[in-house]
């Protein structure tokens, strides 16, 4: 089905140069380990190169010279043209537990990939076809690339009855009508994705751990489970699951989940034994305790370093991990309270527990402090806890950027968060340091994300916010590379080389977010969506409800104030100088004014315009920019398969027409509130 292979479709070569050029390398695979994970790479290496060149790859174990072939090991693994290639150097080469080496010996006829373990040999395969595919030479290539994230991972918000939380892509591709599907040949499709795209760690169901899948971790599931663990494990992916923290009464085994009761730690110890029996790679628990009406130690009056920690303690023996989520906050405010501002919730809660998590224990904090909105400020928890592990947690799924029906590529609003600068350490101090770990020394740490897949039959609804999940991985392996880098690099994969083809998609991507942006909720006060299903534009959906997620819009103004001197504080959770930065209105930058300050609409943005003049021209300009995206597209036709072409069409309509509702809301909206008319003197419904 079109869009099923998404990156790894590897059309076949048509440029006669292009095809002897890589053919001359690829007389034979030279293979000699028996490791899982290196049959998995011979056999995408097979895959790729077979429907590129049109040929049919045999395996050997080595090589008769000249041949010009491609060899693939670990630098130990006697695989004597790995060492020919790499001699004694392999070792010395530094490619760490998941790196990869990747030489053309022109003397040997060889183009070799060594690494470490299997899982660099398999990333290293992905990334010569990666190559290959976008048209790179291969005939000198010395390369040597490693991870700069230990832990790159995905988030299935999965529930056992085949529904996917804040899925826009279909259902779930692990289970239905509450039980693990029996065929399976998605999710092995699905773990070659993942693999390729460089992540090795998935979480597999919904952190909202319901009655049904708290008995994940019980027989009942296991030997299934154990089963999806093995497909994930071919891919070098552990797996994960996310666990309910009251699992102890749930299961009807205890009456308490008290993380200081005795009872409570043995029956989690043992739980840990029976997992890792029949898991013995396992990766560890994923939790969402004491957030959103989920069960939490704060029941008991514990916080979460006992509560997690002890959690921690039944894994630590088989080398498991915690990962627990910051995601929590009041969810039944009371807006009187401003010190219980939602926003301030992660950092109020987990910063005085800096340095009491065990080592085994990982912080996962949202990249802003509110809910994945087009624009927040970013978490101030990043960098400040030098002495607890973290790590970073995205959503790919777009829930509150378009669902899969409006494109926004947020490969861009990542690297932003990533590029922010803490100060922790003084200037410099970067988020994409905190968080692969290099800033504190922490034990653990890295990126996670929610994933945007479902059954659909090209996996993520919309054929180009595959683009999203791709560029997540790529980021997560390499924060480095440029949004624009990743665009065009999957915009190869998946669309082959026609320029026009190219550019255009590329240009498509790198726009989305801002344009989303702009016929959305404004200059960073987020929210503004109808409730619950958080799709589409309602001004005051939230707005008299208890989510603490405000916008204060009256006849005089808007915005919520989150100054020290006179808000809710939260501007002060930040290090210098962005605490001030933030906290002063003449500083703090256009994007994100209304998420810490209170103004008139006649307040004038850095960009010479008012608030409300600026909330009109966005919106009419973002719908133009959207019909145009629509047009830009139009003009592809005949230059991709007419099947894509006509559903990602369908949808930039639907876009296009879906904007003109949220500029039409919000811009009436403000008129009547603020009575100040447009400047411009354009049609207001
Ligand atoms: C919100 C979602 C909700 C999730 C929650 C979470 O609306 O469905 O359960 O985040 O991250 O974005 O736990």
């Amino acid at each position: 089905t079109i869009g099923y292979e998404a990156w790894l479709r590897y059309p076949q070569l048509t440029d006669v140069l292009r095809i002897e050029a890589v053919s001359r390398w690829s007389g034979c695979m030279i293979v000699t380990e028996a490791s899982e994970v290196i049959a998995t790479a011979a056999a995408e290496l097979k895959r790729g190169l077979e429907r590129m060149l049109g040929v049919t790859l045999a395996a050997r174990s080595s090589c008769d010279s000249g041949s010009g072939c491609i060899a693939i090991g670990t630098f130990s693994g006697g695989n004597e043209s790995i060492a020919r290639v790499f001699g004694d150097s392999g070792a010395q080469l530094d490619t760490g537990a998941e790196g990869f080496a990747i030489r053309t010996d022109a003397e040997s006829g060889i183009i070799a990939i060594g690494a470490e373990q299997p899982a660099g040999v398999l990333y290293g395969v992905f990334h010569l076809l990666r190559l290959i595919a976008t048209g790179a030479s291969i005939d000198e290539l010395d390369i040597v690339e490693r991870p700069v994230n230990t832990i790159r991972m995905i988030n299935q918000w999965d529930n056992i009855d085949g529904s996917v939380e804040r899925g826009y892509a279909g259902q779930s591709i692990f289970y239905e009508n509450n039980t693990i599907k029996s065929d399976l040949t998605r999710v092995e499709d699905y773990a070659r994705l993942l693999a390729s795209s460089g992540l090795n760690a998935i979480a597999i169901n919904n952190v909202n751990v319901h009655h049904h899948e708290t008995y994940f971790i019980t027989e009942r599931f296991l030997p299934d489970i154990a089963r999806i663990a093995g497909i994930f494990r071919r891919y070098a992916i552990k797996l994960f699951l996310s666990v309910n923290y009251a699992s102890p009464i749930e299961t009807g085994e205890l009456t308490t989940a008290d993380p200081l009761d005795a009872d409570v730690k043995a029956w989690w110890k043992a739980k840990a034994d029976e997992l890792y029996k029949v898991i013995p790679d396992f990766g560890g628990f994923l939790v969402k305790a004491d957030s959103e009406n989920r069960p939490g130690p704060f029941t008991y009056g514990r916080d979460h370093a006992d509560g997690s920690n002890m959690l921690a303690e039944a894994l630590l023996p088989h080398g498991g991990l915690v990962i627990w989520r910051c995601f929590v906050y009041n969810c039944k405010q009371d807006w009187r309270d401003r010190k219980t501002d939602r926003a301030r919730a992660a950092y109020d809660h987990f910063k005085p527990l800096d340095g009491r998590f065990m080592d085994n224990v990982i912080l996962q904090i949202k990249n802003g402090p509110m809910d994945f909105q087009v624009r927040e400020p970013v978490s101030p928890l990043f960098g400040a806890l030098p002495a607890t592990n973290c790590m970073m947690e995205f959503q790919i799924a777009q829930e509150y950027t378009g669902q899969a029906r409006h494109l926004c590529y947020l490969v861009p609003q990542w690297k932003e968060v990533l590029d922010f600068d803490t100060y922790a350490k003084g200037e410099g101090s970067y988020v994409k340091q905190v968080v692969d770990g290099s800033m504190f020394g922490y034990k653990h740490s890295g990126f996670a994300a929610v994933s945007n897949i479902g059954d659909n039959a090209n996996w993520t609804g919309h054929p180009l916010t595959q683009a999203n999940l791709y560029g997540y991985g790529r980021l997560a392996w390499n924060p480095e590379l440029s949004a624009a880098a990743i665009a065009e690099e999957w915009t190869r994969l998946t669309f082959g080389s026609d320029e026009h083809v190219v550019s255009t998609v590329v240009s498509l991507l790198m726009g989305s977010w801002s344009i989303y942006e702009s016929y959305t909720a404004p200059l960073g006060v987020g929210w503004m969506v109808s409730p619950n299903h958080h799709y589409g534009p309602d001004v005051d959906g939230y707005e008299y409800s208890k989510w603490g997620t405000y916008h204060f819009s009256d006849c005089k103004g808007m915005g919520v104030d989150r100054t020290l001197a006179t808000g809710t504080g939260y501007a002060g959770q930040y290090r210098e100088p962005n605490a001030s930065i933030y906290g002063t209105l003449e500083s703090c930058p256009d994007e994100l004014l209304l998420f810490f300050h209170h103004v008139p609409y006649t307040h004038v943005l850095h960009s010479g315009k008012t608030v409300i003049q600026h909330i009109y021209d966005t919106h009419f300009e973002g719908v133009e920019q959207a019909e145009q995206m629509l047009r830009s597209w139009n003009e592809l036709e005949g230059r991709i398969d007419t099947e894509t072409f006509k559903l990602a069409g369908d949808r930039f309509a639907e876009q296009a027409e879906h904007a003109k509702e949220w500029r039409d809301r919000i811009n009436t909206y403000y008129l009547r509130k603020s009575g100040i008319s447009d400047a411009l003197d354009r049609t207001i419904y």
